[in-house]
């Protein structure tokens, strides 16, 4: 068992993705370990309960993470935890470490095989978080690796440059270029307050992409919050279906003490996803306020604004500067009560701009909902 004296870089927090294994329900342990990990500085890509070995290897590539870890609890530990290792070494990604626990269920015998065929390290019932915290801080922490590996799949070494291009020590040969329609890509700036159904909606244009186009590629770049230096749960993959897809790669960012719903380091991944060949590519900030208006026109070709009918009254519609400047403003939850008054109020709100936004209702979690097709047909014609 090695132990990591890398130095830390407090701009580029360590990243671990963690996930519960199929046919497995028992997520309470994992996220307990989740916020532990966060409270100690580092940025978790959490994926959810019941998730195959194919999506956490594909989910940890794209997301270039330090290491794995599992809470398992239903059985089978060996052979999953097996399965991830060979995916990892046939995408030549075998320096991404896979670590775990699971009560009483993994044994110390299991544990023996499992280190031999390449699982690091077993946590069991009884281990103090702290000891646990600083023993993965030793093992993953450190500033990540910068280089681009030569050999291995060609997602795997994607994802790497996407990390060089973020962290700016890429080939100089990205930086300047133009995003959006001057390019290949449509780019669609997507941004609206938390809990209004972002990420659900995203996942549901992503399935509307991939049925029209068999060949087409969508990237999603997805925001969640953090402050500099510090953890973040990065947990919008837990909630996407159809964004598994292997026609998708999505990253996950830490806004890292940037205000405004992106991450200092967006415009740099941005640019470079632009230059890759991706037909969509979908940009999801983190929930704003009222005052933020995070997207650029240099930045995106169109800008949507999501909200729900719950907004407080029709004076605080006044107050949302993305409604004076998104192209599509969307009510999602149409279900909800309250949804009919919400979209007529919104209607007038933005009549008064004059600019020809154009507005939509959903309901993002409804199956083949008939205003995600009318917006996926807007945002896309
Ligand atoms: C709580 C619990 C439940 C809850 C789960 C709630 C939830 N949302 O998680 C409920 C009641 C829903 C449940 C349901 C079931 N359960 Co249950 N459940 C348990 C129980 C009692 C505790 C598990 C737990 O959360 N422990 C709390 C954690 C924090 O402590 P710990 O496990 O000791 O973990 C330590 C380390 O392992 C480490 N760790 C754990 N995970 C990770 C991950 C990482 C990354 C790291 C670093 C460390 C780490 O952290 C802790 C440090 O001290 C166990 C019994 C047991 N003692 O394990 C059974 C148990 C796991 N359940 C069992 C079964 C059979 C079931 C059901 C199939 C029952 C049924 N017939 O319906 C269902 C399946 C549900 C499903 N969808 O998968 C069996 C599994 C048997 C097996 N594998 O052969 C067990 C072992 C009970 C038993 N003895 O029969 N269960």
């Amino acid at each position: 068992m090695s132990v990591s004296t890398a130095p830390k870089n407090e701009t580029m927090p360590t990243r671990l993705l963690t996930a519960v294994p199929i046919c497995d329900g028992h997520d309470s342990a994992i996220n307990t370990i989740n916020l532990e990990l966060i409270r100690h500085g580092l940025e978790v890509i959490y994926l959810g309960y019941h998730r195959g070995a194919k999506e956490i290897v594909r989910a940890a590539i794209q997301e270039d993470v330090r290491a794995i870890g599992l809470s398992t609890y239903n059985g089978g530990h060996i052979e999953f935890f097996n399965e991830i290792v060979m995916m990892l070494r046939e995408a030549g990604a075998d320096d991404i470490k896979i670590f775990g626990g699971g009560g009483g269920t993994i044994t110390h015998a299991d544990t023996e095989q499992m280190y031999k065929e390449g699982t690091d390290r077993i946590y069991f019932a009884g281990t103090p978080l702290a000891q646990m915290m600083e023993e993965i801080d030793q093992r993953y922490g450190g500033v990540r690796p910068t280089t681009v590996p030569k050999h291995g799949s060609e997602e795997w070494r994607f994802s790497r440059t996407l990390s060089a291009a973020e962290d700016g020590s890429g080939p100089a040969e990205w930086t300047g270029r133009k995003i959006g329609s001057s390019g290949h890509s449509i780019v669609i700036g997507i941004t609206g307050p938390g809990g209004v159904g972002k990420t659900t909606l995203i996942d549901e244009l992503v399935l509307r992409f991939l049925k029209l186009q068999p060949n087409g590629r969508v990237a999603v770049l997805s925001h969640d919050p953090s402050i500099l230096g510090k953890g973040a749960l990065l947990g919008d993959r837990a909630t996407m279906i159809y964004s598994q897809h292997e026609r998708v790669f999505m990253r996950s960012l830490g806004t890292r003490g940037q205000a405004g719903g992106l991450a200092p380091t967006t415009e740099r991944c941005l640019r470079f996803l632009g230059s890759a060949g991706f037909d969509l590519i979908l940009v999801e900030t983190v929930g704003i306020g009222q005052e933020a208006a995070p997207f650029g026109r240099e930045l995106v070709d169109k800008t949507m604004f999501v909200m729900g009918p719950d907004y407080g009254s029709r004076l605080q519609l006044q107050k949302i500067v993305m409604l004076d400047v998104a192209d599509i403003v969307v009510v999602n939850k149409s279900d909800y009560s309250g949804a009919k008054t919400a979209t007529a109020e919104v209607e007038q709100r933005i009549a008064f701009n004059k600019q020809g936004q154009q507005l939509v209702t959903t309901c993002a979690k409804r199956h083949r909902d008939k205003g995600v097709d009318e917006l996926f047909k807007l945002l896309t014609q």
